[in-house]
């Protein structure tokens, strides 16, 4: 196999809501450092954490004010120094999150451009308003205009996502330089790679109004431009190629094309890039239109990504998603089954696979009651918007419901004492009801459980070249089926995944490898969210 990234599992933590070490309901970095041997178990090979640089936290984390320091709620510059070392010594790199489309409004760029005559001024998109009007009519990803007027400094300024977010202008060319440092920094510390936030929207073409949109009028200027192919080509050659260290990409309203250009190694961009299409497939336009969930949908959306690009960054939740088993399958009556399933799915698909935190012990979405209960900042804002819309309030939180990413922010879940043994205070966000019946401690003790299934997942792919740089190839069977082979050298993987809880007909060669049921061989027929792999040998 060609890179090391690619044998590797990677887990993501949010650190706010992953471990707290000293009670201040708050999740740190000891607290990572305390569940390294836990991971070091499950076979995780590198980390990815969400920001733990210091923010006032508007998007907690994602409003950087300080590249270069550990925001004190997570510890300290030292406590992040003893994390990289301890998990190296179990083999286990760390990843960090790279935020450069935007920096927190807390930032000491940000607070000196306010004034125009600093040379920090350039930094930030300022402009005049336009006829008493916004300087141009784009919408932000969190459901507002994407200008925000400041009296300070009598300008408008840019930002894409919260207000607290102003987008850093790349037009400067000493801000590409600032990240450049902010890389090395990172880097010469240990860091194996960074998980590059938005990465494919930084270069904005022009500031021109767009065509009306639905969601995101304006994106014509800044998605995918040519600008923005340069910059990485640059931080390539001049910071990554010169380190042991990857890029995964996080590219929103990515298509297969693009993501090729961006994934070419010839071309020398990113290393990876996690798209978006399949986590798309149970909404209509964006994300708050509920679309009832088809297997068919999602898997022929899986597998059309599969052939478009030879390596793919593969995950099926993280911190702005709700719970997989909660969306793809049946987190009632066959929740266990379902999330065997989905890691089957997730494991033998060919790319780096992503866990997200409390995935692997089949953690659920959140049984809300109201609005109140929701911190997170694009659900409020989406709230409010809807409101001014005058859509009534049952089906504005059956939007929220469907939508949030409070879902995936609940504390991890790894005992049955008070607060899930997340914190021994009053966590900053409830615990998840069900912590009692889900939770980790319950699972390493039961050698049938979705922890150690994942387990032995883990340990199948790395004992088996196949499903690392084997081929893929979707089969056709029905269409709450999902079938797949993967063939390196005459050996074949078949991977069979149903999707519904009647039992299905699924007539493979092969022998059983392994079943979600603990079969001991296979007879054709697959039981309720059943998932089995087959293996072949050609003459
Ligand atoms: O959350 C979303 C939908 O589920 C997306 O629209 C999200 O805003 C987009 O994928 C960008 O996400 C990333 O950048 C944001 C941050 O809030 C997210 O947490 C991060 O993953 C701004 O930095
Ligand atoms: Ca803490």
């Amino acid at each position: 196999m060609g890179h090391w990234w690619q044998e590797k599992v990677v887990y993501q933590i949010y650190p706010r809501s992953f471990c707290d070490s000293n009670g201040d309901g708050i999740g740190d970095i000891p607290g990572i450092i305390s569940k390294l041997d836990y991971l070091k178990n499950l076979g995780i090979g590198i980390l990815w954490l969400s920001p733990v640089y210091c923010s006032p936290n508007e998007d907690n984390g994602y409003d950087i004010s300080d590249y270069r320091d550990i925001n004190p709620e997570y510890g300290t510059m030292k406590d992040m120094e003893i994390l990289i070392f301890e998990a190296g010594k179990r083999d286990i790199r760390i990843i960090m999150d790279l935020v450069i489309n935007h920096t927190s409004d807390q930032h000491e760029w940000f607070l000196k451009s306010r004034d125009k005559s600093s040379p920090y001024r350039d930094y930030y998109f300022w402009r005049e308003g336009k006829n008493g009007k916004l300087p141009n009519n784009w919408t932000s990803f969190f459901a507002e205009d994407a200008w925000e007027y400041d009296e300070e400094s009598g300008e408008y300024y840019l930002h894409l996502f919260a207000k607290g977010q102003p987008d850093l202008n790349f037009h400067h060319p000493k801000v590409l330089e600032e990240v450049k440092e902010i890389l090395r920094f990172w880097l010469d510390k240990g860091i194996a790679g960074f998980r590059c936030d938005v990465i494919n929207i930084i270069w904005k073409s022009s500031l021109s109004d767009g065509k009306k949109k639905l969601v995101l009028t304006g994106s014509e200027h800044y998605l995918s431009q040519e600008g923005n192919h340069e910059i990485l080509r640059t931080l390539r050659k001049e910071v990554f190629d010169h380190y042991d260290c990857f890029t995964v990409g996080e590219t929103v309203f990515v298509t297969p094309s693009m993501g090729r250009d961006l994934c070419d190694e010839k071309r020398k961009e990113l290393d990876m890039i996690f798209s978006f299409e399949h986590m798309e497939t149970d909404q209509f336009f964006v994300k708050w239109f509920p679309r009832k969930f088809s297997p068919k949908r999602f898997s022929r959306t899986l597998s059309k990504w599969q052939q478009a690009l030879s390596w793919n960054a593969n995950y099926l939740e993280n911190h702005d998603q709700p719970r997989s088993v909660s969306r793809f399958s049946n987190d009632k009556e066959y929740l266990e089954a379902s999330a065997k399933m989905l890691a089957t799915l997730l494991l033998t698909l060919r790319g780096t696979p992503y866990i997200y935190q409390g995935q692997e012990i089949g953690m659920t979405n959140v049984a809300f009651t109201d609005i109140d209960q929701i911190t997170d900042i694009e659900s409020k804002n989406l709230y409010k918007m809807t409101e001014k819309l005058h859509i009534p309030k049952g089906y504005r939180w059956r939007m929220i419901m469907r939508g949030t990413r409070e879902h995936a922010r609940t504390p991890m879940q790894w005992d049955d004492s008070s607060q899930a043994g997340f914190t021994t205070g009053k966590p900053w966000i409830p615990v998840n009801g069900n912590y009692e019946l889900i939770n980790m401690k319950n699972q390493v003790e039961n050698s049938g459980s979705v922890m150690n299934f994942y387990r032995t997942l883990i340990t199948l792919r790395k004992e088996n070249e196949v499903l690392l740089s084997g081929g893929f190839r979707e089969l056709k069977i029905s269409k709450n089926v999902f079938a797949y082979q993967r063939e390196l050298e005459g050996t074949i993987f078949t991977v069979i995944l149903n999707f519904t809880k009647k039992m299905v007909k699924a007539d493979f060669k092969g022998q059983l490898l392994l079943s979600t049921y603990n079969e001991k061989t296979y007879h054709g027929v697959l039981l309720p969210y059943e998932a089995v792999i087959l293996r072949e040998e050609k003459q």
